[in-house]
């Protein structure tokens, strides 16, 4: 195999030669990841090569020593529609590619995961499209990761799958594997079933899921909305994070099922544990881009480019409608209209990373806040101020740890949000203690990060509110809350969230899930 070293954090380009370095079939691996996307880009050389490019995030840091260890494995699509590839290596970490077709990204992945579930999962903010070949594409998709991951477990091991795009492949898993020990984290919303039950195919994601040993949420709200949907579709007893699935006495594989116990009815059942981890981001290593020199030298610049205005108020998104811009960009501009703000004093950076492009609402969604960011700028600015920078861009890490360190006030006004990585990130760059963070309480962080200004971004005139008390808040009052912040979100890292969830998988092993508790984390709901 390739030996190519992999530096994740800097984003050096590596060139790795996948042709030269086969995957033996045979081999198998004793921890799975299985991702919809594999944490690579392919990038084109100017020779008409082209290379493999790490793209670093949250979980690849968090995974890394578990992917490292000689016999972890990553199976996922890297990113390009019709592409055979042979598994390959980056920096001693195994990629199993899945190819999908041009038709299959259309439906699987543009249609059925960024236009069905995304949706409906996010309290149906966007109406979702539900479409009956996009379920079929689903399905099959869904069904070849779970072959290739089942090709590349080793008996007994450990599988962690990702996300809504492939929630069937545990059931398919343990159907094929009843061996493996299977993990879920869904890192989006889980929604009441009063939403989620307009699903037509909510009986079979259910039992998709079920499949798992653990499931993984990032709120015990969503845990909670899980284990009603499993009570009402299946008929299941739950007892805490606890939900008891029947075991077919008769399937020649009953007897190979983990932590097997009686029902209060005498059936023989499975336990699936199904609770809060909620996750985090490398903290330390956002603290440390945010003491170097030349970063906050490139902060003090940002400001002198803006104008030094006295206040910088930035938004950081995937352009999408979850995330709540409209909302903070009306209330923006309504106390610029109140002159409750004057664009001399204050500026709103923007930053709208470019998302799901090919998909119409989110192409709607870019018209219509660019309209709204023009008739601000239009109505509001001056010749030297302009009320909203607003950049359609994505920006290397240590950019946005620049602009955190420039930001004043970070609004964080999402409609619903699973977590809501970037509100951790602003607490763990801001190592002088200040700064604001507005948050919503919508967004999963807001579980954790009590000492924030939470809002309710439905509520413009709460919304404008807190802003201004935000552009007002005595120094003392902004360190006291950055501080606990801070204790929070370094406490409570990335790496101690994928430690609590493999622990709570490697427990499963052992059969003795059923005395889990939620480790450190908070069990309190809103
Ligand atoms: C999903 C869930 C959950 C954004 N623009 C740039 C950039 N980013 C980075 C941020 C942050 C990440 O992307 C976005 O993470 P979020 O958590 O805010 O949101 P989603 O993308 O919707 O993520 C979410 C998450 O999964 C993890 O479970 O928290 O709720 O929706 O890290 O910094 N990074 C760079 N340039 C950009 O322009 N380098």
């Amino acid at each position: 195999m390739a030996t190519t070293t992999w530096a994740p954090r800097n984003g050096h380009i590596i060139s790795t030669n996948h042709a030269n370095s086969p995957q033996p079939a045979a081999e198998t691996f004793d921890r799975v990841i299985v991702s919809n996307r594999l944490p690579v880009d392919r990038v084109q050389d100017d020779d008409g090569g082209s290379r493999w490019r790490p793209s670093p995030g949250g979980l690849v840091a968090a995974l890394e020593p578990m992917m490292r260890a000689d016999d972890g494995v990553w199976v996922g699509w890297p990113g390009i529609a019709d592409e055979e590839l042979e598994p390959f290596e980056i920096g001693g970490i195994d990629l199993i590619p899945v190819t999908l077709s041009e038709q299959e990204v259309m439906e699987y992945y543009e249609g059925f995961s960024n236009d069905t579930l995304w949706p409906l999962y996010h309290d149906v903010i966007a109406p979702p499209s539900y479409r009956r070949e996009w379920w079929d594409c689903y399905v099959k998709v869904n069904q070849r990761f779970a072959d290739t991951a089942a090709a590349a477990a080793a008996h007994g091991a450990v599988v962690w799958v990702h996300d809504y795009q492939l929630q069937l492949v545990p059931k398919m898993l343990r159907d094929a594997r009843p061996d493996l020990v299977i993990g879920f984290f869904n890192h989006i919303p889980f929604p009441p079933y009063g939403i989620y039950s307009q699903l037509p195919w909510r009986r079979q994601i259910v039992e998709g899921l079920l499949g798992a040993d653990v499931i993984g949420f990032q709120r015990l709200a969503d845990a909670g909305n899980f284990s009603r949907a499993a009570r009402r579709l299946k008929g299941y007893d739950t007892r805490g994070s606890i939900i008891e699935v029947p075991i077919d006495v008769d399937d020649p594989d009953a007897g190979s099922h983990r932590h097997v116990t009686h029902n209060r009815r005498g059936e023989l059942v499975r336990t699936v544990l199904a609770r809060q981890f909620p996750i985090s981001i490398d903290a330390q290593a956002y603290q440390e881009l945010a003491r170097r020199p030349d970063i906050q030298e490139r902060a003090r610049q940002i400001r002198r480019d803006l104008g030094d205005p006295k206040t910088i108020m930035l938004g950081v998104d995937r352009l999408d409608y979850t995330k709540g811009i409209g909302h903070r960009l009306q209330a923006y501009g309504e106390l610029l209209a109140e002159q409750r703000v004057s664009p001399e004093d204050v500026v709103l950076v923007q930053v709208a990373s470019p998302s799901r492009e090919r998909v119409e609402t989110y192409r709607q969604l870019r018209d219509e806040i660019e309209l709204t960011v023009g008739r601000i700028n239009g109505d509001y600015s001056t010749i030297s101020h302009t009320a909203i920078s607003y950049l359609h861009h994505g920006y290397p890490r240590e950019e946005m740890v620049a602009l955190y360190l420039a930001a004043d006030v970070m609004l964080v006004t999402a409609l619903r949000d699973g977590m809501n990585l970037v509100a951790k990130e602003y607490v763990a760059t801001r190592v002088d203690n200040d700064g604001v963070l507005l948050l919503s309480e919508f967004a999963g962080a807001s579980d954790e990060l009590r000492q924030a200004r939470l809002i309710n971004p439905h509520d413009i005139e709460g919304l404008k509110d807190a802003m201004m008390e935000a552009l007002e808040m005595p120094q003392s009052e902004r360190s006291r809350r950055m501080r606990a912040l801070r204790k929070r979100v370094l406490t409570y890292d990335v790496a101690r969230w994928s430690k609590s969830f493999l622990e709570a998988l490697v427990n499963t092993a052992h059969g003795d899930h059923a005395e889990q508790k939620p480790a450190g984390h908070l069990t309190r709901e809103r």
